[in-house]
This record gives structure tokens, sequence and C-alpha cells, in this order.
């Protein structure tokens, strides 16, 4: 059983403290979700292996009272296994296989295209140390400079809206992806649009959007744990609105 209700997670955020990573802001929802408060360690995307103990060198990982789980959805699925008095986070076998198809599409459609539009401040916002690490692992992902990966970006996000309609017209119909209470796949699509939120330096989605942030933050919103912790995502978003 947590210590204390709490359970530690590792961060992966930026200079300005705002978690980048869609998956650890999948896993604070998940765990604020089971009800436990989070004792977050701060870190980037440099030193991972230093900072778990040669555990992992991806995040997000957490431990609770001593046990390490690593990957977003194997703590997803520790957490309902290990606490199943508490919400479920999963719970019927099809959320997972749906939750990521819908997340493949967000994927492609969405997250992908920002990348190649944002590439510049996901790499400014980073902590200083990352810099490099940035530069160098992303440039050799895609294949090409930051410079070359963002040209025309003026003209391809507003491509990207259009896209998401299948999620607007679903959150029209119903209040959450989970039904009448958000689940993990409540989640896993909200990470996308809080990793837009860290670094967009320009609005991809017009002020109107139901899908902008904050408004699917609060409209999320109806018990008060979840208005505490969209407060706090927000709070995180908005640090980089500058
Ligand atoms: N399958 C893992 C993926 C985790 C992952 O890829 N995390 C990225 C951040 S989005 C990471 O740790 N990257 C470290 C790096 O880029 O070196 C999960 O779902 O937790």
């Amino acid at each position: 059983m947590a210590k204390n209700n709490t359970i530690t997670l590792y961060d992966l955020h930026l200079a300005s403290g705002a978690t980048i990573s869609p998956f650890v802001w999948a896993t604070k929802y998940a765990v604020a979700h089971k009800g436990f408060e989070m004792d977050l360690v701060p870190g980037g995307f440099t030193g991972i292996p230093e900072r778990t103990g040669g555990k992992s060198e991806r995040l997000p990982v957490i431990v609770d009272d001593g046990e390490w789980v690593l990957d977003s959805w194997l703590i997803a699925e520790y957490l309902d296994r290990k606490y199943p008095d508490r919400p479920t986070l999963i719970g019927d076998p099809s959320v997972k296989p749906l939750a990521q198809v819908l997340e493949s599409w967000l994927w492609r459609d969405a997250i992908s295209p920002w990348m190649t539009c944002y590439i510049l401040q996901y790499h400014d916002r980073s902590l200083p140390q990352d810099h490099d690490y940035v530069r160098s692992s992303r440039e050799r992902m895609f294949g090409r400079k930051f410079e070359d990966i963002i040209i025309g970006r003026e003209d391809r996000l507003p491509q990207v809206p259009p896209k998401l309609e299948p999620l607007r017209a679903a959150l029209r119909d119903s209040k959450w992806l989970g039904g009448d209470t958000p689940n993990y796949a409540d989640y896993r699509a909200l990470a996308c649009f809080l990793f837009l939120a860290s670094v967009a330096d320009t609005p991809a989605l017009t002020d109107d959007d139901p899908l902008r942030l904050p408004m699917p933050v609060f409209r999320f919103s109806d018990t008060g744990w979840f208005v505490a912790l969209a407060q706090r995502a927000w709070e995180h978003a908005t640090l980089i609105d500058d």
C-alpha cells in the first residue's frame, strides 16, 4: 500500500516546469484518478538512467512503496490491479485496445504534425542541459535539421483541426470517452493536448474549438480531485504560454 497515500512519479519536464511527455501527463492523471498524492521527481530528457538508478531510459516511471513500475500502460494496469477498490482506470478489456487506436490516430494526425511545427520550441523550452541531446536525437529521428523541419508550418498548422472532428463529435455525444465518468482513454487523449499546450508558441486550435485548453480540462472537471488536478495541469501548461 502506498505510504502516506503517495506515489513517487519521475517527471519529464521543460525548463518552465511544464510536463512535456504525453505519457507522463497521462500517468499524472492516472495516479490522481486512483486518489493518490504524487511525489514528483523532477528532471528532463537527459540523465534518466542516473535518476532511476539504471532502471529505465524512458519516463514515466513510478515507485509505489518500493515497487518500481516502468511504462505508462503498465503503470495504469498495475494501479488497477493493486488497488481494485479505488476508481477504475481501464476496467473493461476493450478499453486498452480502443484507447490505443484512438491514441495512434491522435499521434498520426495531431502530435506528429504539431511536433514538426513546434520542434524548435520543444528544443528551446527544454532544460538547458537537454538542448544538445534534444537537437541531436530528434534531428536523427527526423533525418533533417530543425530549421528545415519547420518550413511551411503556417500552412500545415491549419490542416490539423478539421481532422480532429471525430473526437469533437464523440465528446459532444458523451460526457467522457469513459461514459459517465472519465477513464484512462480520457487521460490518454487529454495528454496529447497537454503536450500541445506545453510547446505551442502560436495557437494550433481556434479560440472557439472545444478541444482547445483549458476548455477540455474544465469540461472534464466534475469531481473535486479532477478540478484540483486540472487546475494544476493547466498551471503547468500555461507556465510556458509566454
Ligand atoms: N512506452 C513508454 C514510452 C515512454 C517514452 O517514450 N517516453 C519518452 C518521453 S515522451 C522518453 O522518456 N524519452 C526519453 C528520451 O527521449 O530520451 C510508455 O508508455 O511509458
